[in-house]
């Protein structure tokens, strides 16, 4: 799949390379989210090109030590890479998510000019990505590399750990991130109207925080209901006016906007509030 939103400027920025997991949202998702709001063509490697995941596993080799354009290895998608912005204009690429956003923000538009606020937004998406972690580790309390399903699972079953993992993750920490979430908007009320959580302006906080929102939607659809008349300008404003924003809105719409399925979010109903 190609991504071509309708670029909203002239188009200065380099052609950005999104080297992820095909078809699944993932962690992949949060730089999409920032690219596709900033209205920005990007290359989706792996899901515009039968061979581009190949080009993902190349990047992200556990034999890697680095690639040609004198990059070190990566461990992990998501990476980017961007022509022109590496060692004596070679290309960069750079990993892990929160890096990426951080790197992302000021070309994009999306991080205040304020040396105070751009560390407010970085420690908002820290934070979101936190939640994003606890998130995932409902379904895998014991261990990444093997599977949730029992029958899938070498006889090392993690469901009852992710039952427990599960309900202290509903119980305190989802209030926990909420409360701060809220507590967040209301510090910005005046200035972000409950839509923005730093200053008056879309940032990569807010599109972090808006896609583990999502994603917990998604996973924990009972809990998520039950607990929405606490947190007002999260539940009330944030998240239903994030997804409004104009390009995010056309992104959502668009076959770009990958499904849930078997990532970091997943709809294991037993997980859920009962
Ligand atoms: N902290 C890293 C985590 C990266 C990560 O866990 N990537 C997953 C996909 S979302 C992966 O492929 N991990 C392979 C591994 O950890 O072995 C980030 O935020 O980018």
């Amino acid at each position: 799949m190609s991504s071509e939103p309708t670029p909203k400027r002239p188009r200065t920025n380099p052609t950005y390379e999104l080297l992820y997991h095909p078809s699944i949202p993932g962690r992949g998702e949060f730089i999409r989210l920032a690219l596709e709001a900033a209205s920005i063509p990007y290359n989706d490697v792996a899901n515009s090109d039968k061979k581009g995941y190949s080009i993902v596993q190349a990047a992200c080799s556990p034999k890697s030590t680095g690639d040609t354009d004198g990059n070190p290895p990566a461990f992990a998608p998501p990476a980017l890479r961007v022509p022109g912005a590496g060692k004596d204009g070679k290309t960069l690429l750079i990993y892990q998510t929160p890096n990426i956003l951080i790197y992302l923000g000021p070309h994009l538009g999306l991080a205040p000019e304020d040396e105070a606020e751009r560390l407010w937004v970085n420690q908002n998406m820290l934070t979101a990505l936190d939640l994003n972690n606890e998130a995932h580790d409902t379904h895998h309390p014991i261990a990444v590399m093997q599977y949730y399903e029992a029958e899938a699972n070498d006889g090392t079953d993690q469901k009852e750990e992710a039952l427990k993992k599960s309900k202290n993750f509903r119980e305190n920490r989802i209030p926990k991130y909420f409360n701060f979430f809220e507590r967040a908007l209301k510090g910005n009320e005046e200035t972000g109207k409950g839509k923005y959580l730093v200053s008056d302006m879309l940032t990569y906080a807010d599109t972090t925080l808006w896609q583990v929102m999502d994603g917990l939607h998604f996973a924990f659809p009972k809990e998520l209901e039950a607990r929405s008349n606490d947190h007002p300008l999260l539940f009330g404003t944030f998240y239903p006016s994030i997804k409004e924003e104009k390009h995010l809105k056309e992104y959502l719409a668009s076959d770009r906007r990958l499904p849930y399925s078997m990532g970091v979010f997943r709809h294991y109903p037993e997980l859920d509030r009962q």
